[in-house]
């Protein structure tokens, strides 16, 4: 039942692409990168085995592009695709497509993407296989549907995009009085911004925390989850610092959200590697979303666990079964990553420009996984995320002294960063402490304190 692999293509760019390349090599794999001709002389195009221009530096023409992506896959003679995350990562329509080529996909099957992109469908799914959700209500027939079912699950509400997640198309309503309108909004905004207008209720938490768990899955039903991470440090829905394991999460909470994952994986015949987000609202926790790719912040788990999670998704993607993973796991030391992005630390407006200097920290416990180097030029048409610091060490403490003298180590000239908020970040008291919740910066956030930094960086 096993399809070997020998050649991939990377729809993808960036970091990732380079974190493609590298398990591949291991596995011995060929890598074919695709890039766009803003990244001609990027890292990925340079290290795969193989480049293939898709288009010019817009994404839409370029890693965007399916069309392009698919003959990249046949002129190379590519036998798998894999999509990184962001891009086509979760778009079915790519996965159809790669199928229909004789390409095989690694990732889950186009049916994983598409119910858990209808967070409707998703919600109603998760609540027959008994895994929590919060009370809310189906698609709403009507902005006065809403005054009844807003009633029944008690104010404050929030008003949610079926086709929408990761925070776009959400409303709070705190006042009755508004809730009507509100919803005819919240349509006509998710009709004009996904192309479906559907939008349902839930209950609001006013001060949760972010987990979510690693799952791996195999072709043969087997699901294992491989602990699970905190990534309540965000700021409009981007997060900034992610953390494994939770901190300050009883373990009688942890054991039920790993076991309300694996139940989540199961009950849609998940294949590949995911991840189930949950809001904790205290000990209760809520299931919010699935993410049915590999994600920015899988490297906190490779290093709590051991686990190369691109490896095993490539593993996956040829029908291995679990095997060796299929196992109870348990967090070895603690694991914490900062996002280094090339944006102003107190406005987040993206840098795009020249580094002029560049050196990244290392040592013991400390893993950079970054496609910049010194010359590269950030171009305005992709995300601003230049790389990532990931630190590694016995207990929770010393992770994060770690990760501080990490970042006094980095250095970025030439555009501006976010290291000065993650050297402030570290620094605070909620932080050190552990327990923090999903409004941490924007209630916290001292913008004198991080422009100081700033200004004393060398
Ligand atoms: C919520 C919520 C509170 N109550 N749903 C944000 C991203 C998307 N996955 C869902 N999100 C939220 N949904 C209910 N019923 C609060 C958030 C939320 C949030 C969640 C995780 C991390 C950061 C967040 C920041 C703001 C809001």
């Amino acid at each position: 039942m096993t399809q070997p692999i020998r050649k991939v293509l990377i729809a993808n760019r960036g970091e990732i692409a380079l974190r493609v390349i590298r398990a591949c090599r291991e596995l011995g794999i060929r890598t074919v990168a695709v890039h766009s001709t803003v990244d001609a002389e990027a890292l990925h195009t340079r290290f795969a085995d193989e480049a293939v221009c898709i288009g010019p530096g817009p994404s839409p023409s370029s890693y965007l592009h399916i069309p392009n992506l698919i003959a990249a896959a046949e002129l190379s003679g590519a036998d798998a695709v894999h999509p990184g995350y962001g891009f086509l990562a979760e778009r079915a329509d790519f996965a159809q497509m790669c199928i229909k080529c004789g390409l095989a996909f690694i990732g889950p099957l186009p049916e994983h993407m598409s119910l858990m992109g209808d967070k409707v469908a998703a919600r109603t799914r998760m609540e027959a296989s008994g895994v929590p959700v919060l009370p809310g209500t189906g698609v709403l027939q009507s902005p006065q549907e809403a005054r009844s079912a807003a009633e029944r699950i008690g104010f404050p509400v929030i008003v949610k995009a079926s086709a929408g997640g990761g925070g776009r198309g959400m409303k709070i309503v705190h006042d009755p009085d508004v809730l009507e309108q509100t919803v005819a909004t919240a349509q006509a905004e998710a009709q004009a911004a996904f192309g479906c207008g559907d939008v349902y209720l839930e209950r609001y938490v006013t001060s949760p925390r972010h987990i979510e768990v690693q799952v791996v899955a195999d072709h043969h039903g087997n699901v294992v989850d491989l602990l699970e991470r905190e990534c309540s440090v965000q700021r409009r829905h981007q997060k900034i610092l992610e953390e494994a394991p939770s901190y300050k999460v009883p373990e009688s909470v942890r054991v039920a959200l790993r076991k309300s994952a694996v139940t989540a994986a199961k009950a849609i015949r998940y294949r590949s590697v995911g991840t189930v987000e949950f809001l904790l609202d205290g000990n209760d926790f809520y299931f919010m979303e699935m993410n049915t790719r590999i994600q920015v912040e899988h490297c906190v788990t490779e290093m709590i666990t051991g686990v190369d999670l691109v490896q095993e998704q490539i593993r996956i993607a040829t029908g291995e079964p679990l095997g060796h993973l299929d196992r109870e796991f348990e967090a070895k030391g603690h694991a914490i990553e900062c996002r280094i992005n090339a944006e102003d630390p107190v406005t987040f407006a993206p840098q795009p420009g020249t580094i002029e200097a560049l050196h990244f920290p290392g040592g013991y416990g400390v893993r950079v996984d970054s496609h910049v180097y010194q010359g590269y030029t950030v171009s305005p048409h992709y995300d601003s995320m230049i790389g990532k610091l990931i630190t590694h060490a016995a207990t929770r403490e010393q992770a994060l002294a770690r990760m501080r003298g990490a970042l006094d180590e980095t250095i970025v000239r030439g555009i501006r960063t976010n290291v000065p908020l993650h050297r402030w970040i570290l620094d605070q008291q909620n932080i050190i402490e552990g327990g923090y919740d999903t409004h941490f910066l924007a209630q916290n956030l001292d913008v004198d304190a991080v422009q100081a930094l700033a200004e004393e960086e060398h």
